[in-house]
Order: structure tokens, then sequence, then C-alpha cells
């Protein structure tokens, strides 16, 4: 390997992103990433401008995810690398593959300069798989060690960063070999684990596999022919939507802090055999997976780092699901949690009341269903953090895997719209719809213009506006406490959303609203719509 005293580090660095399969940047600039950022343009990587780093971060994990690569945000020093805080939280959490790249102060300025001096590398270190900082001995290498790191199962953020002044030094590295592949995962006797879930089986009479983050959608063909061969009841974690089919008879429920959440505990507790494959419970809010009797079945360690104590397998999912399916079951089961399902869906249909008074607004449980029934079943839905994350995170009916996207992990506000567009452009051709609450549409809404300019301007968004953090207050009503701090008057959604060049409603009626949705869907046009909805009417829900 030869020294290339030609290529600049920031050359250097746009070569290594090409290779790892990189093909946009998101991110907002300062005057120390302009060499960063023209090197990636000339090497036919897209800088995707955004409205703020928070948002840019946001949108490239999501895009990275669904490309298969990672996702990467380049960001100035001082208070744009400041901004990364959430993203790449979010990325750790959420087991998305994040890759952040800010400028710093050169070594070589005197420690006198204290302007927009931080110690970032500190700051995010405990948050990061891998973090360092760039130079011309080695841009290249931490490029790949912080892809290789983003990628490797769990999944997760890496955070570089780079001065102005080594951008435009000559590298010192060689240029690359190999094919930069994802380290394999652990492999194991998948024999011996199949042979162990058969025999645990064969004598329990309420089992749930449960799904969850660490799962590989990879998997999902495997996984699908092995659970409708042997008829078993199946739930998942939010993020773990789509990996099955939520329209068929073995379906139980989304587990880990959505609407009814007390029923699906119930289903948890009612199982005699709970299989956690690639279960995370970094998704949930409570504590049911530390005395529940879980068989853990993992291909990699939890979100941060660590493996569950007590039943734990670590196996090549890939194998033991083709092992599993290829035996006959070992017993037959008679639709175990049939009451829960049957109560799941009175409630999603409207016919169980949830003690909720509405006024002149929609209920949330229509909006979700006029919504399913006029979207395509390939839509890629994303939602942002608070009552209506925890509507269609249990009642959105996912059929695909990838189709599905909330923070939940982290679960922060502010998700929703980027995480929109990052698929959308991962995904053309997909439609894509954003549920948002009016309190984390207006954290960003300013990133309607983004999705306009950069090629995102088809997505829909619905916001569902109830002039609360009604999460929030229900929280408050339910520690009998009053209700303060919590509401606002509302921000116009239509004329904020046509300010960003949107075309925008107002649904006054769910008909309305599947009417609006579905002329746009159908034309392949963007849309912004409010829906008006009582943050009451979420009681019995969240
Ligand atoms: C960044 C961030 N700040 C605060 C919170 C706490 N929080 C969770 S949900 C929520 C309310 C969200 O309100 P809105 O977006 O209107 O949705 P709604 O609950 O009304 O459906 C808040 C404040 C959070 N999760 N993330």
């Amino acid at each position: 390997m030869g020294v290339s005293a030609e290529t600049s580090v920031a050359d250097a660095i746009a070569d290594e992103l090409a290779a790892a399969g990189i093909d946009r940047v998101f991110g907002l600039p300062g005057g120390e990433v302009l060499h960063l950022m023209d090197a990636l343009r000339r090497r036919g990587i897209t800088f995707v401008l955004c409205r703020h780093e928070a948002n840019a971060g946001l949108m490239a994990a999501v895009y990275g995810k669904l490309q298969g690569t990672v996702g990467v945000v380049l960001t100035t020093l001082g208070p744009g690398a400041a901004n990364l805080m959430l993203p790449l939280a979010n990325s750790l959490l959420d087991r998305e593959p994040l890759l952040a790249i800010s400028a710093s102060i050169p070594t070589s300025w005197p420690s006198l300069h204290t302007h927009q001096r931080l110690p970032l590398l500190e700051a995010y270190r405990p948050v990061v798989k891998y973090a360092g900082a760039m130079d011309r001995c080695i841009a290249r290498r931490a490029i790949r060690d912080a892809v290789d790191a983003c990628r490797l199962e769990p999944q997760g953020p890496a955070f570089l960063t780079l001065s102005a002044e080594e951008a435009t030094r000559p590298s010192a590295e060689g240029i690359r070999a190999g094919s930069g592949a994802v380290p394999a995962g652990i492999e194991a006797e998948s024999a011996a684990v199949a042979q162990d879930i058969e025999g645990r089986l064969a004598s329990a009479e309420r089992p749930l596999v449960l799904l969850g983050l660490g799962f590989q959608t990879a998997n999902t063909a495997r996984l699908r022919v092995w659970v409708d061969r042997w008829n078993l009841p199946v739930a998942v974690t939010p993020k773990a939507k789509g990996l099955v089919d939520e329209t068929k008879a073995n379906f139980v429920g989304v587990v880990g802090g959505m609407s009814v959440d007390d029923l699906m505990v119930e289903a948890l507790q009612q199982a005699d055999l709970l299989i956690g494959l690639g279960f995370d419970p970094v998704e949930v809010d409570k504590r049911w997976h530390a005395s529940l009797p879980i068989c853990w079945v993992l291909e990699s360690p939890l979100a941060t780092g660590i493996l569950p104590p007590g039943d734990v397998h670590i196996c090549d999912h890939a194998s033991l699901l083709s092992d599993l399916a290829a035996r006959p079951a070992p017993r037959t089961w008679s639709d175990p949690f049939a009451a829960i399902r049957r109560q799941r869906r009175e409630i999603a249909e409207g016919s169980i009341d949830t003690g909720a008074g509405n006024g002149d607004a929609i209920a949330p449980t229509e909006i979700v269903r006029r919504l399913s029934q006029v979207m395509s079943p390939s839509t890629i839905v994303t939602t942002d953090a608070g009552s209506h994350k925890y509507l269609f995170g249990q009642f959105w009916p996912s059929r695909e895997p990838g189709t599905f996207f909330m923070s939940n992990g982290l679960s922060g506000m502010g998700y929703g719209l980027p995480a929109a567009i990052g698929a959308k452009l991962a995904r053309p051709d997909a439609p894509v719809l954003a549920a948002l609450g009016d309190g984390g549409f207006s954290m960003n809404s300013q990133e309607l213009e983004t999705a306009r300019r950069v090629g995102a301007g088809d997505i829909i968004v619905v916001v569902l506006a109830d002039q609360s953090y009604s999460l929030i207050r229900h929280g408050q009503r339910s520690r009998n406490l009053p209700n303060y701090g919590v509401d606002f008057t509302p921000i116009d959604t239509v004329r904020t959303a046509e300010a960003c060049g949107f075309r925008a409603a107002r649904a006054r009626t769910g008909k309305e609203l599947a009417e609006l949705v579905e002329a746009a869907a159908d034309r392949g046009e963007g849309l912004v719509v409010e829906v008006p909805v009582d943050p009451d009417a979420y009681r019995g829900l969240v």
C-alpha cells in the first residue's frame, strides 16, 4: 500500500465514505467544514442541507438504516456539534447506525483560543461506540473503524472530529484494501438452541414469541415460515413492527409501553413460555422483563452493550430459524391469547368505551383506522413521541419490516418529521406517512422546507392537534396533580405548512381525513393535514 501524497485528508474521507456505500451526507455547515463538503461533492456524495443539526442526524440515521449502510451527519464545531447529542443518543438507544462528523479547533491553535472550544470527544464518548479525532495520519482508518462500529450489532453511533486545517493537508495514509464488510456476528451452535426451543415448546401451553429490536429484518422470511408452520402466537416491540404481518391471526399485539399496555402485560403474564428473539428491553418502560421467565435468543448484546442475566442463548438467527422451520411442530396450540386479541381489536375498532370524552374532535383510534384503510400496506410510517405514538405503535397494522419508525429507546420528541424525510430519500417509491403531535411538530416543522427542497416533498404529514403535551397531561392526571404547564395555544398548522411550500388542509371528520389523504397518496403528492383531537380522548389508550 503506497502513501497517496496528492490526496487531501478531506478527499481521503470522501473516498472512504463512498467506499462504505454512503451517497448522502446530511447536515448544516459552518466555515470549518467547507473543504470536506466540497470533497464530498466532488466524490459524488450529495450534501442534504437541513434546518437543524439534530434533525439532520435523525434523518441520516433512518436513511442509513434503510440503505443498509450508515447514516452520516456533518456539522460545524461549537454550537453545531453541540446540537448532536439528541441524534447520537437516539442512535445509541434505538440501535440506528449513525456516524457524526463535526469540525474541531485545530490542535495547533493556542489554548487561549477559547471561542467555540468544547470538549466534544469527552462529551460524546459515553454515548457513542467509537469516537476519535481525524488527522492526516488517521482519517481513513478512523472512518473505517467508525463505520464498522456503527454497523456491528447492536448498531449505534460513532463520532469523529476534523479540523479545517487537517482537512486540506495531504493524507499520510495508504489506500484502502478489502471490502469493509460488516464483521460477522457471534456464531453459535444453532442446532442445539433449536433443540432446546423445540423441547420447551413441547411442554408449553401458552407460548409467546417476543420479537425485538435485535432481530434482523434480513431474517424475516425465515421467521415467518417458522411461526406460520408452527402456528405460534407472536408479539413485537414497537421497533420490531412489521416483522410479522400484524393483520394475521397469530399476532397478539405490541408490547413495550404502547396503547393498552396493561392488556399486553396481561398477555405476557399469561404466557408460560416467552421466547425473546432479539428482544431488547431498551424499548420497555416497565420492569416485567426482569421478573417474567424469558428465554432470550439473541445475536448480539443489548443496546447498551450488556447481556441479560440468566437464560440466554447467543446464536445465529438465520440458521436457527431454518432449523426450526424444518422440524415438525412439537404440539398444537389453539389460539391461547384469543380473549386478549379480541379485546385489543374491539378497542381499535372503538367498540369498547375507553372512558374518554370527546366533543367535536375525531377519536384517536378512528384516525389510525381511517389512515390504514386508505394507505397502501407498503407505507412507511413514522411517529413522534407522545400519546399519538402509543396509539400508532399499537394499532397501526404493519405488514412489512422496515415500514415503521419511532424513537423508542430514547423516545425523543422531534423524531417523526426528520425520520419521514430520511425514509423518503431512502425509499422514493414508497408512500411515507408521518403521524405527529402538535407539540412535536412545532419543534421542527421548518424541515418541511427541507423536505421539498431535497426531493422528499411527497410525504404525508398528519398532525394530531390537541393543543397539549397530552402524554404529560395524562401523567399529571394519573398522579392526581392539577393541570399545569402542559397545554399551549394553537399554532396554525395549515399556514405553517404552506409557509414551507406544502399543500395543507384541516380535516374536521374522519371521513374528510381519509379523503384528503387518499387523494394525495393517489396523486403521489405531499400534504400536511391537521386533525383535531381532544387530549382527553387518549384516556384509556395511554
Ligand atoms: C425532546 C423531548 N422533550 C420532552 C419529552 C417528554 N415528552 C414525551 S411525550 C411529550 C408530549 C408530546 O406532545 P405532542 O407532540 O403534542 O404529542 P401528544 O402527546 O399530544 O400526542 C413530552 C413533552 C420528550 N420525550 N422528548
